[in-house]
């Protein structure tokens, strides 16, 4: 056993979304948002999502035509709408001092253009907030996790292209801020920004057109994103009086490395984390587009885009002031085109030699944990937040109504280890929400197969089961490792 040396303050805790895990899809006046149009579709290699998006365009037509057919797993979750105070009970039963959630725009302002926000919305995550509190915990919110409302891409085809998009979750994002200022400390506007701005469709809210070129997309994508931008550092502008939050912003670190040292590999890396990785922590931290942004744009787009120049000094002044991110694998670059692929967060991605992957092929790396960590801490010297860890894998409950899930203990447990020696490092990170406490829905495959929690939930992929939540042997483990901090 060694024992870590995390400081008393250390955040430990449990990351989630509202579009996995409420179900009460319709309750209390929620309206329909795009996750909870996303039909379940059986895999049969798990590590190719090629089927998924094929179907994509055909989902969202018969969706718009009012078709649905099949099961909808996102409409059901876990059913934390009613089962909250038994969930929030166990993750204080396992130590955590901090809880991550989302609160979903289609619950707050279900028809997109309500002029009052929805009652029964904001009493349900006021409510949630409490139970936490009421448990010593403090409430880490997404604004936005995936989840754009319906409502709202059939009346605004646009999506965030469209400023009355953009005005309209400015209005949400105040209310809640209003709303929860005195209860929430810690706010992220966009889940995984880096993701969300290039799926145009799902986290744009884009209306899908088979006629788009891959060009146009991008270009779409782009100005999306300088919208995200925006909208953010309004957000932080608008937050500055009340004194008691934070806020920070959230991406998926597409941690890469050059295949080898090829020079020509270790040149198209950096470039790889410029486009995927760097140019969005600029603009969120350093307040700023970086020099080779205008080349990626042309890459990208074959055109030349310009941004308007009161909102650059919108974002040079409203930076946020801490960095989140999730790391779950990490890939390898090359510029080989026949070089050897596994399945990355979005697409495939380069395999790596030394490191195993899971059966939805993403490759376990710990140490990447320790670099990403330090390679941040670098660059840009604010405090670092690690919102989603975790390892997805296909489990079912034995006899004695428990999950062995020893491979579980050893990715946290290993991952963990790392944090620990980034502080030691000299970075300064100030806590861990895992992905996740409880299993929940897959964001990119809809199973409930795919299983990340410490507590094993009774619902399969048809949502068919009890719902009974039943912790597992990493639950305790969890447990004994936050009072002793060994591993
Ligand atoms: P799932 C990859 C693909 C899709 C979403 O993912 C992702 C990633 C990881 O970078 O992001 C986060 O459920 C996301 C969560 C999600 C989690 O990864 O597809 O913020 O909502 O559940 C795990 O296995």
């Amino acid at each position: 056993m060694k024992k870590l040396n995390f400081p008393k303050s250390f955040l430990w805790g449990g990351a989630t979304s509202a579009a996995q895990i409420e179900g009460a899809w319709n309750i209390d006046g929620k309206s329909l948002t795009l996750p909870e149009i996303q039909p379940f579709i059986e895999l049969k290699d798990k590590s190719d999502l090629s089927k998924l998006h094929n179907e994509r365009n055909i989902i969202f037509k018969n969706a718009l035509e009012g078709k649905f057919e099949g099961h909808y797993p996102k409409r059901f979750g876990i059913d934390f709408y009613h089962r909250y105070k038994e969930d929030i009970a166990l993750f204080k039963e396992a130590g955590m001092n901090i809880f991550r959630m989302s609160i979903s725009w289609a619950r707050i302002f279900p028809n997109a253009f309500d002029e009052k926000p929805n009652l029964n919305g904001l009493k349900f995550y006021r409510d949630v907030f409490e139970e936490c509190k009421k448990n010593n915990m403090e409430i880490m919110v997404t604004m936005s996790h995936f989840d754009y409302p319906f409502e709202l891409m059939k009346s605004n085809p646009k999506g965030w292209l469209d400023p009355k998009v953009k005005e309209l979750f400015l209005k949400y994002a105040k209310t809640i801020l209003d709303e929860y200022a005195d209860i929430v400390k810690y706010w992220l506007p966009f889940n995984e920004i880096n993701i969300g701005a290039f799926a145009v469709e799902a986290g744009l809210g884009i209306m899908p057109d088979s006629k788009r070129t891959e060009a146009e997309t991008k270009e779409l994508s782009i100005k999306g994103l300088h919208n995200l931008f925006v909208a953010q550092a309004e957000i932080v502008k608008y937050a500055k009086k009340f004194k008691n939050i934070k806020l920070g912003c959230m991406m998926a670190d597409m941690t890469t490395y050059s295949l080898d040292c090829n020079p020509v590999n270790v040149l198209a890396n950096m470039k790889r984390e410029q486009i995927l990785k760097f140019m969005f922590y600029d603009v969120m931290i350093k307040g700023k587009y970086p020099g080779y942004f205008k080349n990626i744009v042309k890459t990208l787009t074959n055109k030349e885009i310009t941004f308007d120049e009161n909102e650059l000094k919108l974002l040079k002044e409203n930076p946020l002031e801490f960095i989140s991110f999730s790391y779950y694998m990490s890939n390898t670059v090359s510029t080989d085109p026949n070089q050897e692929k596994t399945q990355g967060n979005l697409t495939s991605a380069g395999k790596n030699p030394f490191l195993k992957a899971t059966d939805w092929g993403w490759q376990i790396d710990p140490i990447g944990l320790r670099y990403v960590l330090n390679q941040l801490w670098d660059r840009y010297e604010v405090p670092l937040f690690i919102s989603e860890n975790g390892i997805g894998v296909l489990e079912t409950l034995n006899e004695e109504n428990a999950v062995n899930d020893d491979y579980r203990i050893d990715y946290l447990s290993k991952h963990i280890e790392q944090i620990d020696l980034a502080l030691k490092d000299g970075v300064d990170v100030f806590g861990y929400t895992m992905w996740t406490p409880i299993d929940l829905v897959s964001a990119s495959t809809c199973e409930m197969a795919k299983r990340y929690g410490l507590i094993f939930v009774d619902y399969d992929d048809y949502h068919n089961g009890t719902g009974n939540r039943y912790p597992k042997k990493s639950f305790n483990w969890f447990k004994e490792f936050i009072k002793t901090k060994e591993i």
